[in-house]
């Protein structure tokens, strides 16, 4: 129980872990675990140390190798010491059970992994019948194969949080309900409704799209904190929640927007992020629905943002994981007035790197690479909004000539939901 006092005083501290291996190098994963610090970060604890080792691959009992896990072990215990306990160690990649419960015995303290701190910041997020649906699914699915685990580490806890949702500690805003009493078969049972709720509301939501008149769809779509969300409001006038935080978004909201006299439908979605396993994805498959049927994406980089290579690749397979790769497309580069570079000397031979190519070299580089189908905008600083409005006017305006070639613009279609 002392533990939960101290977390609800402070912010919980965090330790993170990550491997090097051959295929992530050193770069990468520091990469990658500030990327884990955000995220750490969003769902409300503090990072206060990480460790990284270099081996082969992940310890199939362990994941670190005993000599590390020594060590983290150590360190916990110090601070334990000092009287700043740790609140959690989490890993940067997903844990089997045995690898969960064998660090856990190790460490006595809570273990997350990526995976199960992005279950928690959406089940900190999810705010309509849809989302809890997706998100509580998506939750048993994490648990039912690491369910001894669970039970013994609540067990120590004192109980869970209590019924799921935005309070409660890092890494505990379970599903709820007495966890303690949760059987394999009442979590499959569970399961199984859950997955028939989403199948009405899937049904609900086709009859709403159904009544939605021949307009384009469009649908913003891009990695996590790039912008989608300012851009929605940007265009569609709407006040959708915007912040600097990882996921901000859970549900899609759709908008009409009228464009010159052109009318047509905007959908801001959930954001992609590296190592995010596919049954995730698949537990969001409704809220996807908007990227699956959209006649045209608005792919959103944060070109500011060190990694805007690899989140591009990041958003380009998982638009493959849902068949969606062949859409006409154009990419967004967004935050231009947050980049930065090092200015070369005329005559300084050093190569051009990321680093220190210019705004404008960037976009020669990618004009020519994607044609006319990018385009370069501050989202906050309303930079180049003018041009970004019509060309989207010129591209959809063409979409809809193509797709509904004998129907003039509907004016009369009142769309503004928050769909669930
Ligand atoms: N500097 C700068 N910041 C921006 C710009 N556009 C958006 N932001 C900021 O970036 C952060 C994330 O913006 P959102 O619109 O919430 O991003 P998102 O893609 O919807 O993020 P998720 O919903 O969390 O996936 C916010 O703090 C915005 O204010 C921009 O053009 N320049
Ligand atoms: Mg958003």
């Amino acid at each position: 129980m002392k533990e939960f006092v101290i977390s609800e005083v402070k912010a919980e501290t965090a330790v993170l872990v990550g491997l090097i291996t051959q295929e992530q190098n050193e770069a990468k994963t520091k990469e990658y675990l500030d990327e884990l610090e955000f995220l750490a970060d969003t769902a409300g604890a503090v990072t206060v140390k990480r460790f990284t080792q270099r081996v082969g691959g992940p310890n199939m009992t362990t994941y670190v190798g005993k000599g590390k896990l020594e060590e983290i072990k150590e360190f916990v215990k110090e601070m334990e010491d000092n009287e700043e306990p740790i609140g959690m160690v989490i890993f940067d990649d997903e844990l089997s059970a045995k690898q969960l419960r064998n660090i856990e015995d190790e460490l006595g303290v809570k273990i997350l992994d990526r995976t199960s701190l992005i279950l928690d910041i959406f089940a900190m997020r999810a705010q309509t019948a849809n989302a809890k649906t997706q998100v509580e699914l998506a939750q048993y699915r994490y648990m039912l194969p690491r369910l001894q685990r669970l039970w013994t580490h609540l067990e120590r806890q004192g109980g869970g949080s209590g019924s799921g949702g935005g309070k409660g500690s890092v890494g505990l805003r379970g599903p709820g309900e007495t966890q303690l009493e949760m059987d394999r078969r009442i979590i499959l049972q569970r399961m199984t409704l859950l997955k028939q709720r989403l199948l009405e509301i899937d049904k609900q939501k086709v009859t709403q799209r159904k009544n939605r008149g021949r307009l384009i769809r469009v649908a913003l779509v891009g990695y996590t904190n790039v912008g989608k969300s300012t851009i929605m409001n940007l265009l569609a006038k709407s006040e959708v929640f915007a912040e600097n935080k990882l996921f901000a978004t859970l549900d899609t909201t759709v908008r009409k927007v009228v464009l010159e006299n052109l009318p047509f439908l905007l959908a801001d979605t959930v954001g992609f992020i590296r190592k995010l396993p596919t049954d995730l994805v698949d537990s969001f498959k409704s809220t996807l629905d908007e990227v699956r049927e959209a006649d045209l994406l608005l792919h959103v980089v944060d070109i500011s943002h060190p990694d805007f290579e690899e989140q591009i690749q990041v958003v380009n397979e998982t638009l493959k994981d849902l068949e969606c790769s062949d859409k006409p497309m154009m990419i967004i580069f967004n935050k231009i007035d947050n980049y930065t570079w090092e200015e070369k000397e005329e005559d300084d031979l050093t190569p051009l790197t990321k680093e220190n190519i210019s705004l404008e070299e960037l976009k020669r580089t990618w004009m020519a690479k994607l044609n006319d189908d990018c385009l370069f905008i501050s989202a906050r600083e309303k930079e180049n909004v003018d041009e970004f409005r019509d060309v989207l006017y010129k591209k959809v305006r063409e979409l809809h000539v193509q797709k509904y070639p004998y129907n003039d613009f509907l004016y009369n279609v009142d769309i503004d939901e928050g769909m669930a």
